[in-house]
Parts: structure tokens; C-alpha cells; sequence
């Protein structure tokens, strides 16, 4: 029997096959688990269907999750369809292409409210909605990386919102703890995705792993989903408010 059999949860942030919610999304239905899926617009819808169907998801969802009433509006259907929810995967962020670009002191005040807003006080939102639908207890898992504890060049805004994210993990922990529900943040080293596209001189990022972390590589979607299961399965049940780096070990190695 799989480690998530007679589980169900929704995946947010799928947007294409390299994105890291399908790479966790894959390791859930492997051990089991029963999959809905958001898709944050119609042209993205085009990409996660196909995707979510081949996992045979019961749900596909559209939300914005800088709009209250659709991450309510998919909390309301899902709970009509299911009554319960097990484990929520929050693998959202942005920030302004410009805001990534220039210096951190340029960063205007529009493009850093819009970074905490879609990339750390959307996972408060979500887990708001989500919590009454966590009947018996779950679990619930967001994506984070190193620029939020350093200031790792051209991160920026994208690691102050990456800060508050890992802080908000901890807050919602420590309420949410007593119904049983488990919240956690894993640290992932740099997947060429979408999103990372953004990060001016990734490529940079992704050579500095080849050099200098421990398993001289950086990470997989995959090795990122084996890390969700095990937070989001009963393995982690003792396991709440942390952040969990998966690395390749470059967390203790001081960045050359
Ligand atoms: O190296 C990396 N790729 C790392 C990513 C290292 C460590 C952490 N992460 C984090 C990201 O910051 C993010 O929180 O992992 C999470 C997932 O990112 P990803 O898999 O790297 O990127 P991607 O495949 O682009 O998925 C993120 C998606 C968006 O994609 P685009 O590229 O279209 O912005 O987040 C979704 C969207 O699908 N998204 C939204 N969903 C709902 N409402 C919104 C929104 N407003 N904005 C973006």
C-alpha cells in the first residue's frame, strides 16, 4: 500500500513539466495520493490539464492567489467534492522581471508588495481556507530557497518575501499545530524552471552547485518531491515548522 493511499490535496503551482509542484505532484500519485490541481490562467490551463489528467486528477482549478475570493472559490469546490482535505503543496512566487534585474535599493514599492503578496501572503490565504477542510489533521508544504537567511546576488526582493514566507511557516505551525495540521517549508537548490528564468544569471547559480556543494550537483524536481512526501505523508508526522533543505548540502557550505 502507498504512503499516501486514502489521501487527498491540492497542488498549487503547477505551470509546466519543469515546474517543482509537478515533480512533487508525480512522487504523491506514485504512493497514491487522490490530486487537484490549480492553474493560475487560461493559457497556463493549456499546459497543467494534459498534465493533471495523466495523473488523474478529480479537480482542475483556475486561481489567483493574489485574489481572496478565487482561492475561496476552490476551497468551496473542493470541499462540496470531497468533504476533507489531507495536504495542501504551495509552490507559488513572483516578482517583477525589473525588480529582479537592478539593484535591490531600486526595488519600488509596488513591485515589493506585489512579491510578499503572490510569493509569502498568499500561503497564509491558502492555509486560511485550507485548515477547516483538515478534518482528522494534514499537512501542508511550501517552496523556499537559500536568498532568504543570505543575500545571494540577484535574488533580491524575491529572497525579503522568501523570508517572510519561512517566518509565516513558522507562525501558521505554531497556531495550527493543536488540530494536527503540520506546516513546513523545503528549501530547494536552483531548478531551471519558469519562475527561475527571471533570476538574472541562474546558469551562474546552477555551475556554483557543480563547484562547491557537497553532492557537487544541485537538485532534481524530483528529489524535491521525494522531500514533500515525506513531509506530507504520516513519515513526517513529528515534523512541523521547519524548513527543510533540499541542496545538495550548499546550506553549510559558505558560497564561494
Ligand atoms: O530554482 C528554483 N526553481 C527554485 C524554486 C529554488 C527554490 C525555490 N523555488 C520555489 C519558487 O520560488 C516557487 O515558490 O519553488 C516554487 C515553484 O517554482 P518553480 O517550480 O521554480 O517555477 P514555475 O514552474 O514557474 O512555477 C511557479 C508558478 C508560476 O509560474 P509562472 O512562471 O507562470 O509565474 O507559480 C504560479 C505560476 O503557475 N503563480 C501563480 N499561481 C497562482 N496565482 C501566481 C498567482 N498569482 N503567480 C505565479
Amino acid at each position: 500500500m502507498g504512503l499516501m493511499e486514502g489521501k487527498r490535496g491540492i497542488i498549487f503551482g503547477v505551470a509546466n513539466d519543469m515546474s517543482i509542484a509537478w515533480g512533487i505532484a508525480r512522487q504523491l500519485r506514485a504512493e497514491g495520493a487522490t490530486l487537484a490541481f490549480t492553474y493560475l490562467n487560461e493559457a497556463l490551463e493549456r499546459r497543467v490539464r494534459p498534465l493533471a489528467e495523466s495523473v488523474d486528477a478529480e479537480l482542475i482549478l483556475p486561481c489567483d492567489v493574489s485574489n481572496d475570493e478565487e482561492i475561496e472559490e476552490v476551497f468551496k469546490t473542493v470541499g462540496d467534492k470531497w468533504g476533507e482535505i489531507d495536504f495542501v503543496v504551495h509552490a507559488i512566487a513572483f516578482a517583477n522581471r525589473e525588480d529582479l534585474k537592478h539593484s535591490f535599493s531600486q526595488t519600488s514599492r509596488e513591485g515589493f508588495r506585489l512579491a510578499m503578496d503572490i510569493s509569502a501572503y498568499s500561503l497564509v490565504a491558502v492555509t486560511r481556507y485550507a485548515a477547516p477542510l483538515m478534518k482528522k489533521g494534514g499537512s501542508i508544504v511550501t517552496m523556499t530557497y537559500l536568498g532568504a537567511t543570505r543575500a545571494v546576488p540577484n535574488y533580491n526582493v524575491m529572497g525579503v518575501a522568501k523570508a517572510a514566507l519561512e517566518s509565516s511557516t513558522r507562525y501558521l505551525a505554531a497556531e495550527l499545530g493543536e488540530k494536527g495540521i503540520r506546516v513546513n517549508a523545503i528549501s530547494a537548490g536552483p531548478i531551471r524552471t519558469l519562475a527561475a528564468s527571471g533570476i538574472a544569471n541562474f546558469k551562474k547559480k546552477i555551475s556554483l552547485m557543480d563547484d562547491n556543494a557537497p553532492l557537487r550537483r544541485t537538485v532534481t524536481q524530483e528529489e524535491v518531491g521525494k522531500s514533500a512526501l515525506y513531509l506530507l505523508s504520516d513519515l513526517g508526522s513529528g515534523v512541523t515548522g521547519e524548513v527543510h533543505f533540499v541542496d545538495a548540502g550548499f546550506n553549510f557550505v559558505v558560497s564561494a
